[in-house]
């Protein structure tokens, strides 16, 4: 299996999280990308390439263009601003505003926020766009016939919306490798997305559309991050009703309770028929996760990998997250060795 990986994550270098009410070194840091390369090269991943640089023609059919324009320039406006701390937005537009899209960097910073925990740093779009860019060459490696592919993406996407970042993400790399998919031949793609949070960002993305099923395994948004979306009662609306499908899943949630949902998201991919599935891969359902509350073990991986094998449809895996232990590495390697059989 072909492993697409970008060393320029590594412009992605945050100092700083907001979390608990501190400026705390972000979980979402460069080491995770390095821990993840080395595991799976040592389980005997070699084949390990650079992705080609993509232009935003995919982005712009997943993400508003005028989100991506703030997202290219957010940076160099809040250092014009004259501010000394990283791009943090403090007001946002929630219940009974106006629509009017503000000018300043500041309204515009609220505007586009989906989740104030994720500063904007020099270098975050760049990485983002390399991130974007692992994905699209391994949706490009499944259109043309290999079973699977890992797209070791870094920065993460599956929080990124149509027009909102957060939870650690800018572009969402999986919605635009679904997107390339579609545009390379594919006439129904899936994304399943295990990572231990809710894919809001995707599933806004998809919400409306026929065109890509979206299943998301998580904890209970009634207490676990995003908060916002990831309930069992959304489905999808107008062309895209039925194609959403959502399992919360509370504190403590053992391998042995998780595999079941997955096996009904699994058979629900399959009846939607989906030609390819796009994993949104997130390790971060481990038990030492520092951030998360479920319960799986590194062995449940394997499991998993091979679960999701079983469909028989091609398969492009994304990184998405886990954090905080080096077994985050051995986790992602053991998916991909479920995966290969
Ligand atoms: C990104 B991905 C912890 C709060 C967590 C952000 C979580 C983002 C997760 N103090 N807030 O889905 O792994
Ligand atoms: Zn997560």
């Amino acid at each position: 299996m072909r492993v697409i990986f970008s060393e320029d994550h590594k412009l992605r270098n945050a100092r700083t999280e907001l979390s608990g009410g501190e400026l705390v070194p972000p979980f979402e840091a460069p080491f995770r990308a390095e821990w993840i390369l080395a595991a799976v090269r040592e389980a005997g991943f070699t084949d390990v390439t650079a992705p080609a640089k993509h232009g935003l023609e995919t982005a712009l059919k997943v993400h508003d263009a005028g989100y991506l324009a703030f997202l290219e320039t957010a940076w160099e406006r809040w250092e014009a601003a004259g501010y000394r701390g990283e791009a943090i937005a403090t007001s946002f537009p929630v219940r009974r505003t106006s629509p009017r899209i503000p000018t300043d960097i500041d309204g515009q910073l609220g505007y586009y926020c989906n989740a104030a925990e994720t500063a904007i740093s020099p270098g975050t779009w760049e990485a983002a766009l390399s991130s974007m860019s692992s994905a699209l060459d391994g949706a490009d490696l499944v259109a043309a016939g290999q079973r699977a592919a890992f797209s070791l993406c870094r920065p993460p996407g599956h929080h990124a919306g149509i027009d909102s970042f957060g939870g650690y993400c800018f572009i969402n790399n999986a919605a635009v490798a679904a997107q390339r998919l579609l545009d390379k031949g594919a006439a129904k793609v899936a994304v399943l997305d295990v990572d231990f949070h809710h894919g809001n960002g995707t599933q806004d993305i998809f919400y409306e559309r026929g065109d890509v099923f979206f299943a998301s395994l998580h904890g209970d948004p009634a207490e676990a991050f995003p908060h916002f979306l990831g309930y069992e009662e959304e489905t999808g609306t107008g062309a895209g009703a039925g194609t959403t499908r959502n399992y919360p899943m509370g504190r403590g949630t053992p391998y042995s309770v998780w595999k079941v949902a997955l096996d009904d998201a699994l058979k629900q991919i399959a009846a939607y028929g989906a030609e390819a599935i796009v994993v949104s891969l997130g390790v971060d359902t481990f038990e030492k996760d520092p951030i998360s509350f479920f319960k799986l073990t590194s062995p449940d991986y394997i499991d998993m990998g091979r679960k999701i094998a079983a469909n028989g449809v091609p398969l492009l895996v994304v990184m998405e997250g886990g954090y905080g232990v080096p077994k985050i590495g051995l986790n992602v390697a053991n998916v991909l060795k479920g995966i290969s059989g």
